[in-house]
């Protein structure tokens, strides 16, 4: 992957975390934090699921400004026993994977420019903070994380990165749950958008299927735009159960003979909750 070829920056640790330095954000950093938390606080009640406003509430997230790590670490700790680091941007999946399994959650310490709100390529404290660490306060969702960061050890050690990292994808950063009162959000890519957090719940165009877990690793991805298709859990519960509580040793080499499954593709055992147009994807490839 193209992380391989990552090299450690100056000034950063063996495990390429930096201190945080929260003093040398600017008045402008943190009205940029205070934007971005201001809309998405007034979109996602009744969006999102109501464990990632718990942890939200429970981190006392909003708090004006970024928030100080070693605050924030300290609260999270207590409840769940995880920790937030600072490191300077994308860091090697190895790297990545010790510190989740070591329930250390990294962020990029930096925030984006005040013209760049809506799109930015690398993950900035702004998504990984308000994105990724409200439901590492849950603590079947904190488990399910450190268990990615082990699965990750050994994916890394068998060469399969790439289907265990289409597991990340569309759970952690992309993924939707079911309720009662309907489809909710918790992908971290997803709430920390203004635009895909109306897009992944309201927009005919995607399709949003059944989470199964095999044809799910076989499922491509795209990064650079809104998903084409999501897929729905029934709960943190299930999601663990399904998951990291079994070895992938033997699905992996069950999968190894099979095919990529395109983006848009709808099985005819896949449980479809929509059958979207795709007109979203059609009209911006042309
Ligand atoms: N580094 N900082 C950072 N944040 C991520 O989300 C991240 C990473 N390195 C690797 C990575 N994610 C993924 O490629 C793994 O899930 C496979
Ligand atoms: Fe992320």
């Amino acid at each position: 992957m193209a992380q391989d070829i990552l090299t450690r920056p100056d000034g950063t640790a063996a495990d390429w975390t930096i201190p945080q330095d929260w003093d040398a954000y600017t008045a402008e950093d943190h009205a940029t934090w205070d934007t971005l938390f201001d809309r998405q606080a007034r979109l996602l009640p009744g969006r999102v699921t109501p464990e990632f406003i718990d942890g939200l509430d429970m981190l006392r997230l909003s708090k004006p400004g970024i928030p100080d790590f070693d605050e924030l670490s300290e609260r999270l700790m207590k409840a769940t026993g995880w920790q937030v680091v600072a490191v300077p941007g994308l860091v090697p999946d190895d790297v990545f994977f010790d510190h989740l399994a070591n329930r250390r959650f990294v962020s990029g310490n930096f925030i984006r420019r005040p013209d760049q709100l809506d799109y930015l390529q690398e993950p900035d404290v702004f998504h990984d903070v308000f994105g990724h660490v409200p439901l590492l306060a849950h603590p079947v969702f904190a488990d399910y994380m450190q268990a990615y960061g082990e699965g990750g050890r050994r994916a890394a050690q068998a060469g399969v990165i790439e289907k265990l990292a289409r597991l990340y994808w569309y759970t952690v950063e992309f993924g939707l749950v079911r309720s009662e009162g309907g489809l909710k959000l918790y992908g971290a890519g997803i709430v920390s958008s203004y635009t895909e957090s109306v897009f992944a719940l309201d927009d005919p165009s995607p399709n949003r299927i059944g989470f199964d877990l095999r044809r799910l690793m076989r499922t491509k991805y795209r990064i650079d735009d809104f998903q084409q298709n999501y897929f729905v859990i029934d709960s943190f519960e299930d999601l663990l159960d399904q998951t990291l509580n079994t070895d992938f040793g033997p699905l992996y080499a069950e999968l190894e003979g099979q095919e990529d499954i395109e983006i848009e593709a709808i099985l005819p055992t896949d449980h479809v909750y929509t059958r979207g147009t795709q007109r979203y994807a059609r009209e911006q490839a042309a």
